[in-house]
């Protein structure tokens, strides 16, 4: 770890080089925005994968931490340097920053070139457990990823706090894997309109990888954190995967459910949770009174392939886990989401505007799409105006699901299926083959802001639109 006085050194030279572009001025002098500016470096590194050696990307700040531990009230203030030799540009997934520092390239704004940096600066509303992740091509896939947690009234003084980061990892690379999704295959189309495809199976999984990553870590060597007997954990899980749902397994220990996505719901006591592509936990578990290894796993849906942590109780022996579960974790489902409620929930208020988006797609051709439309940049945006309550009526015409995350506003789950209720409040839902669900929010925060599909190659295959009320 450098001494303070070497950060504080190393903050003060990246001052010194200019930002490529500076979107919002930020207040104070100088020398005072550097002192409270937290520097993120997008760079190369090489992780251990089951022994072998794999270069992948990280976002971490010249003293080695991964990402962003801030308070709520203290403004996000942030510079991002491009140490990689591509373009790049980081979106702060499940925050609500002026539209131009949302991290969309093409939309919010270019990329930041190899060698350039940019400059972030808003104030943040709310805290939880949210993350960041490069939104440039499918730099996701090598792990351009990194927790981004807010800390607030909700948190503890003195608690223990984990994060636990879910990633999908292969060694092939990212554009190999998405050419030999779109080879053709011999399947039958799924774009058949109606809903009709919801009676077959669904289909999961369609990239295969080659390890299923826990903090960089498989389960062969995976990260030990040492626990209290008897003390109170909060667990942050963030499903940082490109492509990879999962059920959390929390074993021998049970855990109330308090946040999604950050935002508080009223608590569910239980022992294993769904967490679809770029969903969070917050998960408060009490470690027993006695000596003990107790594991936190993530397996697969539809699979027996998991990945995970050990929570080591005082001098606990830490065994061996096997990499695959015994039996093989169901797909998800809306079981829990329908459960949810959210602890502030909207407003209760009559939407001012609907507009319904299927959800469209040609396993086949692997191409994916919504109202049909596969996205490219002349797509008009959709119309909303500032002040509307807007609601998205999402419905899954594909024999695959699809999570579906609304840029630069928090939104409430309101129905599934027909069925109105006063859901969660999140960023991101998934929407299995077939269902419907609606989405509801305040447009309250004027600008031009991505809606998507979160498994990467389906975003990058066009199930991709736009907001825009500027
Ligand atoms: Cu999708």
């Amino acid at each position: 770890m450098p001494s303070r006085r070497a950060v504080m050194i190393s903050a003060l030279m990246a001052s010194l080089v200019p930002a490529a572009r500076a979107q919002i001025p930020p207040a104070g002098t100088s020398a005072e925005r550097s002192a409270s500016r937290t520097i993120l470096r997008l760079q190369n590194t090489t992780i251990d994968v089951n022994g072998k050696a794999a270069s992948v990307y990280a976002i971490r700040q010249p003293n080695g931490t991964a990402g962003i531990i801030t308070d709520v009230g203290k403004p996000f203030r942030v510079r991002v340097e491009n140490k990689i030799s591509e373009p790049s540009l980081i979106h702060w997934h499940g925050l609500t920053p002026p539209w131009q520092q949302d991290g969309v390239p093409g939309v919010s704004g270019p990329p930041i070139p190899p060698g350039g940096s940019a400059e972030y600066d808003f104030p943040l509303r709310f805290g939880g457990t949210f993350w960041m992740h490069s939104h440039q091509g499918l730099q996701e896939q090598q792990l351009m990823a990194a927790p981004l947690i807010i800390r607030d009234q909700r948190d503890r003084p003195g608690q223990q706090e984990i994060v636990i980061m879910l990633a999908d990892f292969s060694f092939t690379p990212p554009q190999q894997i998405f050419e030999q999704l779109k080879k053709p295959k011999p399947m039958a189309s799924m774009g058949s309109p109606g809903g009709a495809a919801a009676a077959a199976a669904p289909d999961l999984n369609d990239v295969k990888y080659d390890a299923f990553l826990a903090n960089d870590r498989t389960l062969a060597d995976p990260e030990i954190a040492k626990v209290e007997p008897g003390a109170p954990v909060l667990l942050r899980i963030i499903n940082s995967s490109s492509m990879s749902a999962y059920h959390i397994d929390l074993g021998d220990l049970v855990g109330d459910l308090i946040a999604v996505d950050g935002f508080q719901v009223k608590p569910i006591l239980g022992r294993y949770f769904p967490v679809a592509v770029a969903q969070r936990l917050d998960i408060r578990v009490t470690i027993p009174r006695d000596t003990g290894a107790h594991l936190v796993l993530a397996v697969l849906e539809g699979s027996r392939n998991r990945t995970g942590i050990v929570l080591a109780a005082g001098s606990a022996r830490i065994p061996r886990i096997p990499e695959m579960a015994a039996t093989p974790s169901a797909a998800l489902t809306l079981g829990l989401e329908g459960r949810l409620r959210a602890a502030k929930p909207l407003e209760v208020r009559k939407a001012d505007r609907v507009h319904t988006l299927n959800l469209t797609g040609d396993m086949a051709a692997y191409s994916w799409s919504i109202n049909g439309v596969v996205w490219n940049k002349d797509v008009p945006p959709l119309p909303i105006a500032t002040g509307e309550r807007v609601e998205l009526v999402l419905v899954n015409q594909t024999l695959m699901p699809h999570p579906m995350h609304l840029h630069g506003h928090e939104f409430q789950v309101v129905e599934i299926d027909g069925a109105r209720f006063s859901g969660a409040v999140r960023d991101t839902v998934l929407v299995p083959p077939g269902r419907r669900v609606v989405i509801a929010f305040d447009a309250n925060n004027p600008g031009w802001w991505a809606f998507h599909c979160h498994l990467l190659y389906h975003l990058d295959a066009g199930m991709f639109t736009t907001l825009k009320y500027v």
